[in-house]
């Protein structure tokens, strides 16, 4: 039998952790075959709640789960995982400023980055969901300078699901047909769907979305603030942030990023620029990427029009910002 993966998952005792521990412990992002070892971290007034969702891990009796260790010490956490997935933070309360909540999630990242680089596995994957995404990856990718600055990724699956979605409900076709959708940049309200490249797969053959739609303030304006306001409207109608889909979007990145994209197509992550697309380089920005061998490549060569580039600027400007921001929390 395989060898299990460690598989780190903070803020485990929260609502995305409550949905994403059993999807890891059916194999649903490892594939069935691979036996996992659950590591899940959460703070000290979450310990009961944490050991509650552990009760529960084992009582569903998972034949590929080998054990689950539930502690509050990120250190005993991160002790040689493979793969971490960060969904701990700390949350923006009403009345507080932007900044306040950066500061905050900035020395909670600046720590788990230090314990993951002196405790985990060597090649330990990273994927950060909590929020800021993009800006706690770079605060991780910074202070844990051994992990390779290509295991450190941030998610927007999540986005790249949800347009998908928007799409296959305006074609009337189904979700697995449509592909090669990109967010480009920032996982906040800058983030930008580019449908330019994405086609619809039918029994006619292969189409672009753009044509079939043919309805440029659609997919202009429209599908870009349907992908936007889609968290807003889950908040409204469940009166809590989304949850199932946020740990489905987290377990397709993750085995994406393990088990490869089909040929011909791609899919977006929050990943370390190296200056395509003319993004600053560094930056922790979502792009079109391709994965093989356990290894994600950025998409080249695409054609880019005035409309996206604006676009793809704007957010990328939000991230530069946002970094300043999190840098000055840090010398302050
Ligand atoms: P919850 O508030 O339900 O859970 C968060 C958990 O993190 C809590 O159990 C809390 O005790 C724990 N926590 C806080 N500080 C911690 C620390 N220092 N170490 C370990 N654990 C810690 O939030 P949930 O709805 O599960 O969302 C988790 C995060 O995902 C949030 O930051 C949220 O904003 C973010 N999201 C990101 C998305 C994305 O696409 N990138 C989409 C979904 C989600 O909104």
């Amino acid at each position: 039998e395989k060898e299990p993966t460690r598989v780190l998952v903070t803020g485990a005792a929260g609502q995305i952790g409550y949905a994403l521990v059993p999807m890891i412990a059916r194999g649903l992002m490892l594939g069935p075959e691979q036996p996992v070892i659950l590591h899940l971290l959460d703070i000290e007034p979450a310990a009961e709640a944490l050991n509650g969702v552990k009760m529960e891990l084992i009582d569903a009796a998972f034949p590929l789960l080998k054990d689950v260790i539930a502690t509050t010490d990120v250190v005993e956490a991160c002790e040689g995982v493979n793969i971490a997935i960060m969904l701990g933070g700390f949350p923006r309360k009403e009345g507080m400023e932007r900044k306040e909540v950066m500061s905050k999630n900035i020395s909670i990242y600046k720590a788990q980055a230090t314990a993951l680089e002196l405790n985990a596995a060597d090649n330990c994957k990273v994927l950060v969901v909590a929020n800021p995404a993009n800006t706690n990856a770079l605060i991780l990718k910074e202070f844990a300078p051994s992990i390779p600055e290509n295991n450190i990724t941030c998610l927007t699956m999540l986005d790249h699901n949800r347009a998908i979605a928007q799409i296959a409900d305006k074609l009337n076709v189904h979700v697995s047909d449509v592909k090669n959708v990109i967010i480009w940049g920032n996982h906040s309200s800058t983030l930008y769907p580019d449908v330019n490249h994405a086609t619809v797969t039918s029994t006619d053959g292969k189409k672009l979305v753009r044509e079939l739609v043919a309805n440029d303030h659609w997919v202009n304006k429209e599908l870009v603030s349907r992908v936007q306001q889609r968290g807003a409207a889950i908040i409204k109608a469940r009166k809590l942030s989304s949850a199932l889909s946020a740990a489905s979007a987290a377990c397709d990145h993750v085995c994406t990023w393990v088990l490869g994209t089909k040929k011909g197509t791609w899919v977006s992550m929050g990943v370390y620029s190296d200056g395509s697309y003319g993004i600053q380089p560094g930056l922790i920005y979502s792009f079109p990427v391709t994965c093989k061998n356990g290894e994600w490549s950025i998409v080249q060569g695409l054609k880019i029009d005035e409309f996206s580039r604006e676009k793809m600027d704007a957010t990328e400007k939000e991230l530069i910002e946002e970094k300043q921001v999190a840098y000055s929390c840090l010398n302050s």
